[in-house]
């Protein structure tokens, strides 16, 4: 190892930081999943959703979710109906993610996990989702989070920061000593509007209020990344 990596490498484990990481489209790809258990449910009213519709849900609560669905469909629903559909999509997604396994884990991740570990990185987890837990557990990821806050946890979903905050809270790390993760311009604004540094993983255009942004992890250089 080079003398300016290990320089590097010591300044970053002296400070008590933390990196926040989204799940759906960073860690793992269910927003596959999410798209199908969408489409199956706007069958009820004869809507499809298009694949610029499904990015616009990304990170956005399952309530929200249908909420903009049916806005979309022009749809009007009684509160029993929209709970009834909350319940048949969630059911449907449960079932396509049940087979979901350590391969799913999306290119360069794990080897970004150890390198920030490394780096005395406290990690994680701020979903929207109320699966997170079953995801991470079915994918083995479960063992690198010092903390996971999910939809299960949170009041308001993103671009609210609760999910973020309440992220650095149980980590007992300073927001402005957070770096977030994301996949979905809520949840950059969420980091932002936390008072936090953002990562966007994906496309430049759609993450414009990110720090910084990468197409993916794989071959990413912790030690260089982090440093703002
Ligand atoms: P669930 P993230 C978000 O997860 C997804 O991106 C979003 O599409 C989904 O509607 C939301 O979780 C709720 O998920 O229905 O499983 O509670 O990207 O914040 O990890
Ligand atoms: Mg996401």
């Amino acid at each position: 190892m080079g003398i300016q990596l290990e320089k590097k490498q010591k300044i970053h484990r002296m400070v008590h930081k933390a990196c926040l990481f989204d799940l759906d489209g960073v860690l793992v790809d269910t927003a596959i999943y999410h798209f199908q258990a969408w489409k199956n449910l706007g069958k009820n009213f004869d809507y499809e959703l298009s694949e610029e519709q499904n990015e616009e849900l990304k990170g956005v609560s399952r309530v929200a979710s249908l909420d903009r669905i049916l806005f979309w469909a022009n749809k009007e629903a009684s509160q029993a109906e929209k709970n009834a559909w909350l319940i048949e999509k969630n059911e449907n997604y449960l079932a396509l993610i049940s087979h979901m396994n350590p391969s799913e884990i999306l290119p360069g991740v794990l080897d970004f996990l150890k390198q920030v570990k490394e780096l005395g990185y406290l990690i994680a987890l701020g979903s929207a989702s109320k699966n997170a837990e079953i995801i991470l557990q079915k994918t083995g990821l479960i063992s690198w989070f010092d903390a996971i806050i999910d939809g299960n946890h949170v009041q308001k979903s993103k671009p609210d920061p609760e999910v973020f905050l309440k992220g650095a809270e149980a980590l007992k790390v300073s927001p402005e000593a957070c770096i977030v993760f994301e996949d979905a311009s809520a949840g950059v604004e969420a980091a932002k509007r936390a008072g936090m540094k953002a990562i966007g993983i994906g496309d430049p255009i759609v993450l414009e209020e990110a720090d910084k942004v990468i197409p993916s992890f794989s071959g990413v250089q912790a030690v260089n990344l982090l440093l703002f």
